[in-house]
């Protein structure tokens, strides 16, 4: 059978609903919906990664089959680059056009074309990873993916279950191997190791204080995160006390519910199922395990939250004084990105009290990501918990090369080389992030309540405003969506608000994965806060119903 019989013969059997043709779009989150009408685009985005690594010379490419926080029913899939990044984002648009193929003709049209304008030999190794999360559609669409693979003759290793940050670490492993910037063992015991060592050699001088409860989201990071700590030393020997909760993943139902990282940020509360009394360190995971909260009850009992933008803070300060510290100072520049979304009072707590450099992107994990690789050393989160610290080869090579003039330079050295393996490179990863924060809080002998003093947030407010159609609101390019374009005139009744508060600062822009506007609104009082934001959403509806 010739390669394009293959792929029309194994299209058929996982044909496209007619009325969603047209409907797909693979956003920052790859596609996402109910797992129910996946199998079409699972099958596409399998011919979508052989083709990508054909196209770079037999490079492993990973897919991710997960929803991250969505609920049960949903599910979603994910390309993952050579160095264990996201897709780059002009190949986006060859997976929402295979994936709103009309027929398996055109499928197969779309996919020569492809062939066609990279020159890609179809008879050249391709080679593709693959893992899912603990959801109940997986296997099923582990099989359409498989089909896709076998079609196009694709060398193929399945590792099963995984959070989506382990299997970003073992594509990056896989294409590195043997090369002078070799990442890691290729393997899920490599990961396990890598930061198992790095977290000791971290914590050579210092010790955890109390325990932490980690609420797992009843998703994949909970076994993952039981695995990990089988390679940590024990509380007896001044490693974790940590306590695993919400790490059911036999009931599918459970996962995310009312619990997870995006259920604590969303609602601002602990999971109801919590039994932490006050001053207890807690976290949450999400489905996937790329992101994580921490959050306490304080001591009248209020719950107190500390969110990427917290963890940012937290990392930035302890690398540049680790930086500082080894005499290292001078050849790493520390420079933290954020988006909108994070609240003002850390943005200039970076700026004014760390002296950091700072930078605000779009929203969306790859924006920082690649913002953040402009720095030595880039420091980039969410406020929603998602997020890494990333090391640019020079600061890497200047950080391995460092002569310590004193013993107390010689420590920190290590701690900074230390961090450098425990933090996963490729992107925001829960656990490893655990551990950072971790490490952090023992170094500077922070409890939570410490770690909160650092600065006071601004009260702000956070609301979803439903519209005719999200696509009128556009913002203008350069302000990283902290501007409208277009309505015409919206921007300018939106200011004329702002202008009212004091510490007023506000912004609408579309969603990117809901149907909707969102108003992000801070100012000195809550009760301004609240006022701002239902100001401007009042605006955004004005010109959403034109
Ligand atoms: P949208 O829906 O574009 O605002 C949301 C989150 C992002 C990010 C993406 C998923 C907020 C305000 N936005 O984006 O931070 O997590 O989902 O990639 O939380
Ligand atoms: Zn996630």
């Amino acid at each position: 059978m010739s390669h394009d019989e293959a792929v029309k013969e194994a299209s058929a059997k996982h044909t496209t609903p007619a009325e969603l043709v047209g409907k797909f779009q693979y956003g920052t989150a790859g596609f996402r919906m109910k797992a129910k009408i996946l199998d079409s685009v699972v099958y596409r985005v399998g011919l979508l990664a052989s083709l990508r690594s054909r196209k770079l010379n037999g490079q492993t490419i990973g897919v991710m089959i997960t929803a991250s926080h969505n609920p049960p029913e949903d599910n979603g899939v994910k390309l993952v680059d050579p160095m264990g990044e996201m897709l780059e984002a002009a190949w986006e648009k060859y997976a929402t056009q295979l994936a709103n193929a009309d027929s398996d003709d055109h499928l197969v049209h779309v996919y020569n074309e492809l062939v066609k304008t990279f020159k890609i030999n179809l008879d050249a190794p391709a080679r593709v990873i693959f893992a899912r999360d603990t959801r109940a559609s997986g296997s099923r669409l582990v099989e359409c993916l498989n089909d896709a693979l076998t079609a196009t003759k694709t060398e193929v290793t399945d590792y099963r279950i995984l959070t989506t940050p382990q299997l970003h670490y073992l594509v990056r492993c896989v294409n590195t191997k043997g090369t002078q910037d070799e990442y890691g063992e290729v393997s899920e015991k490599g990961y396990y190791e890598k930061l198992a060592a790095a977290f000791k050699q971290a914590m050579e001088h210092t010790k955890p204080q109390g325990h932490l409860t980690v609420d797992c989201a009843n998703g994949v990071g909970g076994p993952k995160l039981r695995e990990l700590l089988k390679y940590l030393p024990s509380p007896a020997d001044g490693g974790l006390d940590v306590k695993v909760v919400n790490d059911d993943v036999h009931k599918p139902e459970s996962l995310n519910h009312q619990c997870g990282a995006d259920f604590v940020k969303t609602g601002q509360r602990a999971p109801p199922s919590s039994k932490a009394g006050p001053g207890d360190r807690c976290c949450s995971l999400d489905g996937d395990a790329d992101r994580i909260v921490f959050y306490f009850q304080d001591e009248k009992n209020v719950f107190r939250l500390l969110d990427g933008d917290r963890i940012a803070t937290l990392a930035a300060s302890f690398i540049a004084e680790l930086a500082r510290q080894s005499g290292l100072m001078d050849k790493l520049t520390v420079g933290v990105v954020q988006t909108a979304y994070a609240n003002g009072a850390s943005t200039t707590y970076i700026q004014k009290n760390l002296g950091l450099q700072i930078v605000c992107t779009p929203t969306g994990v790859k924006h920082l990501h690649h913002a953040a690789t402009r720095f030595d050393v880039g420091v980039y989160f969410e406020a929603n918990g998602h997020g890494t610290v990333v090391f640019s080869p020079s600061a890497l090579k200047s950080i391995h090369t460092h002569q310590p003039q004193s013993p107390a330079q010689a420590d920190a050295l290590t701690t900074l080389i230390a961090l450098t393996d425990l933090i996963n490179q490729t992107v925001g990863d829960a656990l490893s992030d655990l551990l950072l924060v971790e490490v952090i809080l023992a170094h500077k002998g922070f409890s939570c309540a410490e770690w909160l003093q650092t600065y006071t947030d601004l009260p702000n407010r956070l609301v979803r405003v439903e519209v005719a159609d999200r696509n009128l609101f556009t913002t203008v390019e350069g302000t990283a969506e902290r501007q409208l374009a277009t309505p015409a005139g919206a921007q300018k009744d939106i200011e004329k608000i702002v202008a009212k508060y004091k510490d007023g600062r506000s912004f609408a822009r579309a969603s990117g994965t809901e149907d909707a506007v969102r108003v992000y609104a801070e100012a000195s009082t809550r009760a301004e806060a609240e006022d701002l934001a239902a100001a401007v959403a009042q605006i955004v509806r004005k010109y959403g119903a034109k």
